[in-house]
């Protein structure tokens, strides 16, 4: 099972053809963008193959099924591939039976559409932060900056009376903001959820939701992976 989930790099082996009846995800064990494919694989109980990629040292291979080299990507038992994580996930939702993720009501799942794209331009700023302080600078400004576009995140609770994103359970869009979150105290960003009470509660709360943990890596893990991420050289099969 570990051997299996090392990463393929430069120089390895195409795999062969997708199985029937399976799908297969190209992925990094520690990308959050991935996860996000990943949560939605496992919270619908789909059968699928996954093949970690070494995203620094890519095989050959890989960057003639998704030409912008990224992780995640899908490949269906016919060859076709679909890439970029939001787009991953709406076609899994779309084609697998069980339990739908993506409301069903075209105002919600505008509303969910439009929080994604408020949350994509939150991303960088938790990579930033880290960076910068490695290299030393100040980052109270950056960190301000967070917490103030947290406190946005934060005010889609208290206007909407819910508890998760998208209403009283988990839905699509808490499977999509979710990995940064996880990675918070690996990253020391959780003094930027000083300010946020109800983010704060439904962190606590995806932190018990069944699909979250049983893909999700501790705070030491994700401490050791970002660290090697930080040095320059990510140790991708890190644990295994
Ligand atoms: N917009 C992409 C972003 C995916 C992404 O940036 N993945 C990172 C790993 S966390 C990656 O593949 N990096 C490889 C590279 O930048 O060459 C998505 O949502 O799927």
């Amino acid at each position: 099972m570990a051997a299996a989930q090392k990463c393929h790099a430069k120089g390895s082996c195409a795999p062969g053809p997708v199985p029937q009846g399976q799908i297969r995800i190209y992925s990094m064990r520690f990308c959050p963008f991935a996860q996000r494919t990943r949560l939605v694989l496992k919270a619908k109980g789909i059968n699928h193959e996954t093949v970690n990629i070494h995203l620094k040292e890519k095989p050959e291979w890989y960057l003639k099924k998704n030409p912008l080299g990224l992780v995640p990507t899908l490949e269906l038992p016919s060859g076709q591939v679909i890439y970029e994580s939001p787009i991953t996930c709406e076609y899994l939702d779309e084609v697998y039976p069980g339990k739908k993720l993506t409301p069903s009501d075209p105002f919600e799942k505008a509303q969910q559409k439009m929080l994604l794209e408020e949350y994509s331009k939150i991303i960088p700023l938790f990579y930033k932060i880290p960076g910068s302080r490695k290299s030393g600078e100040d980052v109270s400004a950056l960190e301000a900056e967070l917490m103030e576009k947290l406190s946005k995140l934060n005010k889609v609770f208290v206007d909407k009376k819910t508890t998760y994103f998208g209403g009283d359970s988990v839905t699509m869009i808490d499977y999509l903001i979710w990995p940064w979150f996880e990675r918070a105290e690996a990253w020391q960003l959780n003094q930027c959820l000083d300010s946020t009470p109800e983010l704060k509660k439904w962190i606590l709360l995806m932190q018990e939701d069944p699909t979250v943990k049983a893909i999700m890596f501790d705070a030491e893990t994700h401490k050791a992976f970002f660290n090697s991420f930080m040095a320059g050289n990510p140790n991708y099969d890190y644990g295994l």
